[in-house]
């Protein structure tokens, strides 16, 4: 909004000129959002807590978790609505693909928010039901999918991070594969969110690399040069994920260890799409597999467990899934589990952004 209505003036007021840069206006949704957060994060914790919307914690988990019982949760709502603001107030409204990435994000909010007030209503862990949970967000994928086969300019073919030459056509089946990507990463997110700022810490870390992936991608000049799909008006993306950066470090903020309050299915569900959708957007789905590592192995140590626990009758390959709980039950302090996994991101964003030229 603040391009829309600040740009036209710079002729008259010289400053005004930097609202047309990129850089400049992630930038600022970074900042605005992270403010939004630490401003309004105690006033926000206080109205949780004064509504009693608590966690509820499963007995059977890790015995140190039994503490964190009535910790305030949903604080995925005021991280929604500062990456919503932040968006609006900085990024160009005339860009259909911020729209697009604003609905995913909020629609797999919505679909957490009403798991979370289940749950809280409920006063049990259990939400909404699997099924039902994964039909919405199927739904919710699908638009994305669909709408970036029939969107002109795109296509179905996929990147492959290393390989330049080599880009599959999936066709049709491309909506699928979207589908797969953004279902798959919203509940790996969401997997991933059992310990203080499990989930917040990769999130940044991803959110950041796909900051600079969009800028790229929707600079014609830079994308050719790099060899990866230009893809017009992705460049606005970079600004929606400057405000996920900012909004995630804010609620670290609170959500560093000990949480004073946890972000839910609401913040888990939706972040984890909106790290899908921007990965379909952006024509650079493979590589959320690499930024996102912590994710896809948090995931994939459910699978492998529930898995194996089925076949073999009660076996178990790790002490407990995910298995980030597999280390807290080897005796590793919760902050050192956390800590150690932020590093492993940072390193897998390293290498997410060298297969810029390590192709
Ligand atoms: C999402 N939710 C946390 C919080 C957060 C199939 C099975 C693997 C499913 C899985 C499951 O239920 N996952 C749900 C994980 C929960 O966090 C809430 O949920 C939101 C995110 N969705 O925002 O509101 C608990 O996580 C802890 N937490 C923190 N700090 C945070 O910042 O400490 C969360 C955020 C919170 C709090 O304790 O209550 C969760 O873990 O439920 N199930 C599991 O993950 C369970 N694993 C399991 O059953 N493993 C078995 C299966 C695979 C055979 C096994 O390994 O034998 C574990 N989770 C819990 N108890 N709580 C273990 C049992």
């Amino acid at each position: 909004m603040l391009y829309h209505l600040l740009y036209p003036l710079h002729e008259s007021i010289s400053v005004f000129n930097v609202f047309r840069y990129i850089t400049v206006r992630s930038i600022g949704g970074a900042v605005t959002a992270f403010l939004i957060m630490l401003l309004l994060g105690p006033w926000f914790i206080r109205q949780l807590k004064q509504r009693q919307i608590g966690q509820v914690v499963r007995d059977d988990g890790p015995e140190t978790h039994l503490a964190k019982q009535g910790v305030p949760t949903m604080g995925g709502v005021l991280i929604l609505a500062a990456i919503t603001i932040s968006s609006l107030l900085w990024a160009k409204l005339d860009n259909p693909l911020v729209w697009l990435l604003l609905f995913v994000s909020l629609f797999f909010g919505m679909i957490g928010a009403i798991d979370d007030i289940r749950k809280i209503k409920k006063k049990s862990s259990d939400g909404l039901s699997a099924k039902g949970k994964l039909l919405l967000q199927v739904f919710g994928a699908s638009v994305v999918g669909l709408f970036v086969l029939l969107h002109p300019g795109y296509d179905g073919l996929l990147s492959v991070p290393f390989l330049k030459n080599i880009h599959p056509d999936l066709s049709w089946f491309y909506v699928v594969f979207a589908i797969f990507v953004i279902v798959g990463a919203s509940n790996a997110v969401n997997l991933t969110d059992g310990l203080d700022g499990l989930a917040a810490g990769p999130t940044v870390i991803s959110a950041s690399v796909y900051l600079i992936f969009s800028y790229l991608a929707g600079h014609a000049i830079l994308a050719d040069y790099l060899q990866i799909p230009y893809v017009q008006g992705a460049g606005e993306l970079a600004v929606f994920c400057g405000a996920m950066v900012g909004a995630c470090l804010g609620f670290l903020w609170f959500n560093a260890y000990p949480a004073q309050i946890f972000m839910g299915d609401v913040g888990s569900l939706a972040l984890g799409g909106a790290l899908g959708g921007v990965a379909i957007i952006i024509k650079q789905e493979i590589l959320l597999a690499i930024v996102g590592g912590i994710f896809v192995m948090e995931a994939i140590s459910v699978i492998l467990q529930v898995g194996y626990f089925k076949i073999s009758h009660g076996k178990r390959i790790f002490l407990m899934a995910p298995f980030h709980h597999h280390f807290e039950k080897k005796g590793w302090h919760e902050p050192k589990v956390v800590v150690r996994f932020w590093i492993v991101s940072i390193i897998l964003g390293l290498i997410a952004v060298a297969t810029l030229k390590l192709r």
